[in-house]
C-alpha cells in the first residue's frame, strides 16, 4: 500500500538521500533512493488503505503539497474557500457515509477556522477528523515566534472527542488509526490530529513505512444491548396507553433503516421525526404525528427516544411541551452517560441501534397489542387538522411571494425528486422548510442541528452532492447563506449539482427594522436592499435566476434540479414576512423582556 517515491516526486527524500552520508554512490544509491518513502505519502496512504478517498480542505503551508500529492494518489481533494465550510463538508460526509470525513487545514489561523466545524461535529455526534499542519514543536513549546506558531493540539482537546499529535513517520499509520477508531465508535465525533510541519518531510524505509501502517478492523464495533435491559423496555412499552416513538439523527445516522421501519410498523406506535431524522419513514407515514408535535409531546405516557437526546430542542424532558401527563421515558443510545442527563430515564438501553432495535423485534412476540384506538385515533383528528390547515396555507398564492408560497413549491419538487438531497438553515426558512417540505427517504435533510448553527450551508452542500452524486437543493435563509456564500465558487468549479435558493426578504428575520437611534447606519438587522444574489453564481459561470413567484420558482428549481447545472435562485420574499428567531424566540431575550 505504501507508495514508493519516485525520484520526481521526492524532491525532499532525494535531498535527504544525496546529502546523507549512507547512501553509496551509483546504481545502488538510486535503488535505495527509489525505496524511501515520506511523511507525505504516508499520511495519504494510511487514509487511503482505510478506504478513505475524499479530503475536504485548503491548501496553505505546510500542507499544499500534500493536497497535490493526494490527488495525484487518486484521492478526491476538495479544496474549498474557507476553513470552516471545509469543516462542515467533512462532518456531514462523516454522517452520511459512516466514514470519517477529513477536513485538512494550514496552521493556526485555518485550525482555527476549522475548529468550529470540529466542535459542531463533536455535539452533533458527527465522526470527522481535522489534520492541521502546524509549527515545529520545538519553537512553539519556548514560544519563539514560529509562522502561525500555535499550541493547537492543547486548543483542540475541549472542542473534540479525541486529539493526537504525531512526531515520527514511522507512527503516521498509528496516529491514523487512532483517529479513525476514536471518530466512529461509541458515540461518533469529531478528533483532531496535529502534524507538525516537519513531519512530511521526514523519511523512511518504503516496506518499513508499509508495514506501520494499519488497516482498521472493525472501526465501529456493534454494541449489543443486555437482554434484561431489552424485557425491561418491552415490558414498559407492552403497557403504555399513550406510546410515542422519537427518532433522532442518531437513527438516521446509524443507516438500520429497515429495522426501525419495522419496529414502528410492527408496534403500531405513533412516530415523530427530530428534523434530521424526516424520511427514515416517509413523512407521509400514517404513523407520523409530525403534524401533531405538540400534542403527542404533552399527552403520551410512555415516550421511546432513538438516538436522540433530551436536550433544548426537546424542552429537557419537561416543562410546559410535555405537558401535565406524567411520562416514563425508554432510551436507546450509545452512549451510557447520556442516560438520566436531563429527567431520570426507567429503561435505558445500551448499545447500536441496529443491535438495539432488532432485539426489540425479536422480544416482541406474537401478541402484541397495538396501541389503543382512542390515542391513535385522537393523533390522526390533529393532524388532519393541522394538515388541512398547513395545505390551505401553502395553496394561497399572495403577492409578494413569502415564506409559504416560495416552501410550497420546493415541496412538490422534492415530492417529484425524493432523492434529491436537502440542506436547510436560517431562522424562519428553516422552521417553516422542516414543516413545510416533506422527506421521503432516510439521510436525505441536512440542518443546524443541535446547536443551531449558522454556515453550514455550503459546506453541507458540497459534501451532499460530492458522497451522494444526487441533486442538491439548499434552501437557505439570506443571513444564513452570508455565512459560506463564497463557496458559490466551490460549487462552480467543481460542477456540483447544487441549486441554492436564498430566501432573500432582505434581512435578518425580517428586512423592516429602522435604526433605532434615527442615525443614517442600517439597523443590525437589515441587509442592502433588493440584492441580488444570483449575480454571485454567474460570476463563476452558474446560472443565476431572480424569481417573484412560486411559478418562477419552481420552473427554475425544476430545471436546475433536472440540468444539475450550479444554480443560485435569488426568491424576493416579502420583506415583512418572518418573526424574530423563527419559533425559537422564547430564547431570543428581548427589550420588553428586561425593560424596567
Ligand atoms: C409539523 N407541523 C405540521 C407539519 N409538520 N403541520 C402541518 N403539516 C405538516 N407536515 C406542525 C407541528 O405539529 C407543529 O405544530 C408545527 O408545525 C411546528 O412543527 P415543528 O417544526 O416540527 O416543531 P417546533 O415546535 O418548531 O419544534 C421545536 C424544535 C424546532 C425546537 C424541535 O423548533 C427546532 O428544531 N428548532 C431549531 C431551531 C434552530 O435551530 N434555529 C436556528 C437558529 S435561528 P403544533 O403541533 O401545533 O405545535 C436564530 O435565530
Ligand atoms: P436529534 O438532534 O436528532 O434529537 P441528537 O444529536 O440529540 O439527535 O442525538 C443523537 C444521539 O444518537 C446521541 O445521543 C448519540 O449518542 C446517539 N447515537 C449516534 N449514533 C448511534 C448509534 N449508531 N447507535 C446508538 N446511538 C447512537
Amino acid at each position: 500500500m505504501s507508495t514508493v517515491i519516485e525520484p520526481s516526486q521526492a524532491s525532499r527524500a532525494a535531498a535527504v538521500a544525496a546529502s546523507g552520508a549512507a547512501l553509496a554512490e551509483g546504481a545502488a544509491g538510486a535503488e535505495q533512493e527509489q525505496q524511501l518513502t515520506d511523511g507525505f505519502h504516508l499520511v495519504i496512504d494510511a487514509l487511503k488503505l482505510n478506504d478513505i478517498d475524499t479530503i475536504y480542505g485548503l491548501p496553505g503551508i505546510p500542507i499544499t503539497d500534500l493536497t497535490r500529492l493526494a490527488q495525484a494518489e487518486g484521492m478526491r481533494v476538495i479544496s474549498f474557500r474557507h476553513e470552516q465550510n471545509a469543516g462542515h463538508a467533512a462532518a456531514a460526509a462523516g454522517f452520511l457515509t459512516q466514514k470519517p470525513g477529513i477536513c485538512l487545514t494550514v496552521s493556526a489561523p485555518g485550525f482555527l477556522n476549522g475548529l468550529t466545524a470540529l466542535a459542531n461535529a463533536t455535539v452533533n455526534c458527527f465522526p470527522m477528523i481535522l489534520i492541521s499542519g502546524s509549527s515545529e514543536r520545538e519553537i512553539v513549546d519556548l514560544q519563539q515566534g514560529d509562522y502561525e506558531e500555535m499550541d493547537q493540539l492543547n486548543a483542540a482537546k475541549p472542542f473534540c472527542k479525541a486529539a493526537f499529535r504525531v512526531l515520527h513517520a514511522q507512527d503516521i499509520g498509528i496516529g491514523i488509526a487512532r483517529a479513525i477508531r476514536a471518530a466512529v465508535s461509541g458515540r461518533p465525533g469529531g478528533v483532531y490530529l496535529d502534524l507538525p510541519a516537519k513531519l512530511f518531510s521526514q523519511t523512511m524505509e518504503a516496506a518499513a513505512g508499509r508495514a506501520s501502517l494499519i488497516k482498521v478492523q472493525d472501526p465501529a464495533p456493534r454494541q449489543l444491548p443486555a437482554p434484561d435491559t431489552v424485557a425491561r423496555a418491552l415490558e414498559l412499552l407492552k403497557g403504555a396507553k399513550r406510546p410515542l416513538i422519537l427518532l433522532g439523527k442518531g437513527a438516521a445516522y446509524a443507516q438500520a433503516d429497515a429495522e426501525i421501519r419495522a419496529l414502528v410498523e410492527r408496534t403500531g406506535i405513533p412516530y415523530l421525526p427530530m428534523s434530521m431524522a424526516k424520511g427514515l419513514l416517509p413523512d407521509t407515514h400514517a404513523q407520523s404525528a409530525a403534524a401533531a408535535r405538540s400534542y403527542v409531546l404533552a399527552e403520551a405516557d410512555v415516550v421511546m427516544l432513538v438516538g436522540a437526546r433530551l436536550n433544548w430542542l426537546l424542552s429537557h424532558g419537561k416543562g410546559k411541551t410535555w405537558g401535565a401527563q406524567p411520562k416514563k421515558f425508554i432510551q436507546i443510545d450509545i452512549s451510557p452517560t447520556e442516560i438520566d442527563s436531563n429527567v431520570p430515564i426507567s429503561a435505558p438501553l445500551i448499545g447500536d441501534i441496529g443491535s438495539c432495535v432488532s432485539a426489540l423485534l425479536d422480544g416482541i412476540g406474537a401478541g402484541w397489542q397495538k396501541p389503543p384506538a382512542e390515542w391513535t385515533g385522537a393523533i390522526a383528528q390533529r393532524k388532519d387538522k393541522n394538515l388541512t390547515k398547513m395545505a390551505q396555507t401553502l395553496e394561497a398564492n399572495v403577492s409578494p411571494m413569502n415564506f409559504h408560497g416560495a416552501l410550497g413549491v420546493i415541496r412538490k419538487v422534492v415530492q417529484e425528486r425524493p432523492d434529491a438531497m436537502v440542506v436547510n438553515e436560517g431562522a424562519n426558512t428553516l422552521d417553516f422548510a422542516r414543516s413545510i417540505v416533506d422527506m421521503y427517504e432516510p439521510r436525505k435533510r441536512l440542518d443546524v442541528g443541535t446547536w443551531g448553527v449558522m454556515g453550514i450551508g455550503m459546506g453541507f452542500a458540497v459534501a451532499a452532492a460530492v458522497t451522494t452524486g444526487k441533486p442538491v437543493i439548499a434552501i437557505e435563509g439570506d443571513s444564513a447563506f452570508g455565512f459560506s456564500g463564497m463557496e458559490v465558487e466551490t460549487i462552480c468549479r467543481y460542477q456540483l449539482p447544487v441549486c441554492i435558493v436564498v430566501f432573500n426578504n432582505n434581512g435578518v428575520y425580517k428586512g423592516t427594522d429602522r435604526n433605532a437611534s434615527g442615525g443614517e447606519d442600517p439597523a443590525p438587522t437589515v441587509f442592502v436592499k433588493g440584492a441580488r444574489y444570483d449575480l454571485m453564481m454567474t460570476a463563476f459561470g452558474g446560472e443565476g435566476i431572480t424569481a417573484t413567484t412560486p411559478e418562477e420558482l419552481g420552473r427554475a428549481l425544476r430545471e436546475a434540479v433536472a440540468s444539475g447545472r450550479p444554480t443560485l435562485i435569488n426568491a424576493v420574499i416579502d420583506e415583512t414576512a418572518g418573526t424574530e428567531s423563527g419559533r425559537i424566540t422564547n430564547l431570543n431575550p428581548t427589550r420588553a423582556a428586561t425593560k424596567k
